[in-house]
């Protein structure tokens, strides 16, 4: 019995560090963006894009490193003002997301700068202008939205690899727990 309570302890115990991982932050404006987004997708007989934790990370992360950029800086598809994509700053975001690089090559960032980032100001941003381009993509599955005072960032994934902001180590560890979970079950089956 003592071992039996060890062992189910253990499966939570997995299960807390594994979503641990995963932390979800509920953010309105964010969220009202990608309903605004998937709306757009809609009245263009597009998939809408579901929410994709990995990239909504790494949103969030790149929106921290070029928040205090001016809006008057230069920006654009791919394009972080201050940020190089080679910059330590953003393989900083990508480890944190645990993101390996391997698997962002498809997808694409859209930053936007709008004061305040009123909400009406922000969709017509991403539908209307040089973005609307991404947006009528079929290929584009999922998305993640971060913000940080005036700045807004969109990140499109695929259902392709090179798209999906999967991690290296992260995948490897999540397979691991899985592996653990089903040795777990197999023992207690035994009982
Ligand atoms: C990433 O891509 C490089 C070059 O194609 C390859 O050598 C490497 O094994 C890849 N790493 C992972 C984790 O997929
Ligand atoms: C996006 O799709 C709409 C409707 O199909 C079209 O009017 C618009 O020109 C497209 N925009 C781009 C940038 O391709
Ligand atoms: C890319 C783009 O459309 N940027 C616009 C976002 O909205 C601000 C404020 O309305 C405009 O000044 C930008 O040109």
């Amino acid at each position: 019995m003592g071992l039996v309570k060890f062992l189910l302890s253990g499966f939570v115990l997995v299960h807390a560090i594994f979503l641990q991982s995963y932390p979800v932050v509920c953010n309105d404006d964010e969220d009202n963006l990608l309903q605004g987004i998937n709306s757009y997708r809609t009245s263009q007989n597009l998939q809408q894009l579901a929410k994709n934790d990995k990239a909504n990370c790494f949103a969030d992360e790149l929106a921290d490193k070029i928040d205090g950029q001016p809006c008057s800086a230069t920006y654009g598809a791919n394009t972080l003002p201050g940020v190089g994509l080679q910059s330590s700053s953003y393989q900083d975001a990508l480890s944190k997301c645990k993101i390996h690089p391997n698997y962002t090559t498809d997808g694409v960032i859209l930053p936007v700068c709008v004061a305040k980032l009123v909400p009406t100001l922000v969709l017509t941003n991403y539908t209307h202008s040089p973005y609307q381009k991404y947006l009528n993509d079929s290929r584009f599955t999922g998305a993640g939205v971060g913000s940080e005072d005036d700045w807004m960032v969109v990140v499109l994934t695929t259902s392709t690899p090179g798209g999906s902001f999967a991690g290296g180590a992260a995948a490897l560890l999540g397979g691991q727990s899985i592996l653990w979970v089903c040795l777990l079950l197999g023992i207690l089956m035994m009982f």
